[in-house]
């Protein structure tokens, strides 16, 4: 695929829309628009950042495709670092698949997935971590992911790496100084600062890496499970979190038998919220094998939301889910307070949000603990890390940093810090691969 050909996608979804917009991008955008395009503001020149009014019309035949509005970048102060032309036309897929053809009859080609975007990183525009961010942020599946992925975008999280990557730089200076001056005083570097430094460096990536599981989680959505005895109130609960009925509500104890999912975002935050079966002391037939499925969802949880009827007496049902889930991260739940509140057992209770689930009363309380839970305060306001990619280069890093502490010598002191160096260097694309490349491009769509 030629890098300099100029590129055409719809940038739009497919279908049928009130507008779609066609993208160009590469040396001939602006004289293909002049082929195509021709403006009610009659124009000798286009200038930049304008928005030109005018019809598409095709060049072999002089019939009018639409009318449309063309928006004018040129280089390099545009998305991709090339002159580019935005076309704004009707949404309907027959109009766009017309002008796109009548530009590629012309001289253009269609683009590859995410090309603008990989023009937009070899053009210097932007650096690996935030072309990645571009794809995070087209496809961020809650308010606090889009936030991760703006401040990625934004360079918050190459800032820090660029900052690792010059310390490194220092260190193999010193070092390799060192290794090629060793008598000369005017070089000798200060070894006790040397280690100090890089073991700050080896905690700075440590901490970067502490807050990539939570990064990840945030991307990718948490598990939270309504747990309880059999007619606790769990599927109101279920109901009153998704906004809607979407589980069967009964009396009757034993009402939910198959677990039901249902995406929600609670405090900006994705979670798959599960409705369990009601675990009952004796169960047999279908009712047992709910329960043997709620139990497998206990394990692969994140949170638990641990329910217990307040207007009853605590039982052993309750006692066993208690301890079944000691090990998980949980919230006691005592529901129905708006009856008369009879549960025992302050001891087990004494930390639990007392709510209703029919009434709606401290569902807030509730959404309130699930957040502080799953999105601790210490990493609301700062840039996380959210890709396995990012997470097994500075993991590699880190390594290579801690075999350099170790190193017997200079010479593989030296060594592994270059190759700490190239670890880093992957991660914002100072050093680039094509297979991390053609990895990170095959998943963004057609136009991006
Ligand atoms: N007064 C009152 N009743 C509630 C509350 N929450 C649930 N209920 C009632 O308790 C009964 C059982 O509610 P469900 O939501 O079906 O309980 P469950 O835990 O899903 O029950 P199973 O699916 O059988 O395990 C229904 O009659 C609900 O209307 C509440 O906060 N207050
Ligand atoms: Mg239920």
């Amino acid at each position: 695929m030629n890098p300099n050909d100029t590129i055409v996608a719809c940038t739009t979804p497919p279908g049928y829309s009130s507008v779609a917009v066609v993208r160009l991008s590469g040396e001939q955008a602006i004289p293909l628009l002049r082929e195509i395009f021709i403006s009610t503001q009659s124009t000798a020149v286009f200038q930049a950042q304008r928005v030109y009014h005018g019809i598409v019309m095709d060049p072999k035949t002089n019939e009018t495709i639409d009318m449309a509005l063309a928006t004018i970048f040129y280089k390099p102060n545009s998305y991709t670092g090339e002159d580019v032309v935005e076309l704004s036309c009707h949404g309907n897929p027959l109009i766009v698949d017309r002008i796109i053809r009548i530009l590629i009859n012309l001289k253009a080609r269609i683009a590859a997935r995410g090309e603008f975007t990989k023009r937009a990183l070899i053009n210097g525009k932007i650096d690996l971590i935030q072309a990645e961010a571009v794809l995070d942020t087209v496809y961020a599946s809650c308010e606090q992911a889009r936030r991760l992925a703006m401040l990625q975008y934004e360079g918050k999280l190459s800032e820090k790496i660029y900052e690792i990557r010059a310390r490194l730089v220092d260190l193999l200076f010193l070092i390799e100084a060192d290794i090629d001056f060793p008598d000369e005083e005017d070089v000798r570097y200060d070894q006790t600062k040397f280690s100090r430094d890089l073991e700050d460096m080896i905690s700075t990536i440590g901490e970067l890496l502490k807050g990539a599981s939570l990064g990840l989680k945030i991307k990718e959505g948490y598990k939270v499970l309504i747990l309880g005895r059999a007619n606790v109130g769990k599927s109101t609960l279920f109901n009153w979190l998704v906004g809607h009925d979407r589980a069967i509500v009964h009396e009757q104890p034993g009402t939910t038998r198959d677990f039901l999912e249902q995406g929600v975002q609670i405090g900006g935050i994705y979670i798959t919220l599960y409705d369990t079966a009601g675990i009952l002391s004796r169960a047999t037939g279908p009712d047992e094998i709910a329960q043997q499925r709620t139990k497998a969802l206990i394990e692969t949880a994140d949170l638990i939301l641990l329910m217990f009827d307040g207007s009853e007496s605590m039982n052993e049902e309750d006692v066993y889910l208690y301890d079944r889930v000691k090990h998980k991260s949980k919230l006691l739940l005592v529901n129905k307070i708006d009856l008369n509140v009879r549960l025992g057992n302050q001891q087990i209770l004494s930390d639990s949000i007392k709510l209703s689930a029919k009434t709606g009363e401290n569902i807030d309380a509730l959404e309130d603990s699930i957040k502080r839970i799953l999105l601790p305060q210490e990493f609301r306001n700062d840039v996380l890390i959210t890709r396995h990619r990012h997470i097994d280069a500075l993991t590699e890093a880190r390594k290579c940093l801690i075999d350099a502490r170790n190193a017997p010598t200079s010479e593989t002191c030296a060594y592994e810090l270059h190759c700490a160096l190239n670890e880093v260097g992957e991660l914002t694309g100072q050093v680039m691969r094509k297979e991390i490349l053609d990895r990170i491009f095959d998943e963004f769509c057609v136009g991006k």
